[in-house]
């Protein structure tokens, strides 16, 4: 069933570093996806925790908080059909090297870690994602 469906996406430090983020924007809109808010900003390390709560527990917790605060980043709220899905797809997997091809993680990603963009997983942590940055 197609829904229209908002999601939240990072363009990662190791992205926007290398001016990637106009070009990353262009792949989201050329899929059709429609770039509601977009923002660039930088994140105190605490902010990140509290972003990444859901891998507290994980060996990768720390370094993934000192990652995503490392740079700025570009936040934004996408809106397509199925959008949660639909980015998930277009992202590739988590790991560079495991991404299908035509995928934005398998065109820049450099690491598991620096992987270049963010997806929510689900409706539900999209509503989180988009309020955590776009509260007003
Ligand atoms: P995804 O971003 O594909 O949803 P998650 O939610 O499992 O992946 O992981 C969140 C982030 O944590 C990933 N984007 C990646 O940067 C990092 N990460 C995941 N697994 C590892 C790992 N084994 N080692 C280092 N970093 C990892």
């Amino acid at each position: 069933m197609n829904k229209l469906e908002q999601t939240l996406s990072i363009i990662k430090p190791d992205a926007v570093e290398r001016n990637l983020d106009n070009e990353i924007k262009e792949i989201f809109k050329k899929k059709g996806f429609v770039i509601k808010k977009a923002k660039k900003i930088q994140i105190e390390k605490t902010e990140a925790e509290k972003f990444y709560k859901v891998h507290e527990t994980k060996p990768f917790y720390n370094d993934l908080c000192n990652y995503l605060s490392s740079g700025p980043i570009v936040a934004m709220v996408l809106e397509k059909e199925n959008a949660v899905l639909e980015n998930r797809k277009l992202m590739g997997a988590t790991n560079p090297k495991d991404a299908k091809e035509g995928t934005i993680r398998e065109k820049y990603g450099i690491s598991i870690d620096k992987n270049s963009v963010h997806g929510s997983d689900s409706v539900e942590n999209a509503k989180v994602e988009i309020n955590f940055f776009f509260k007003d």
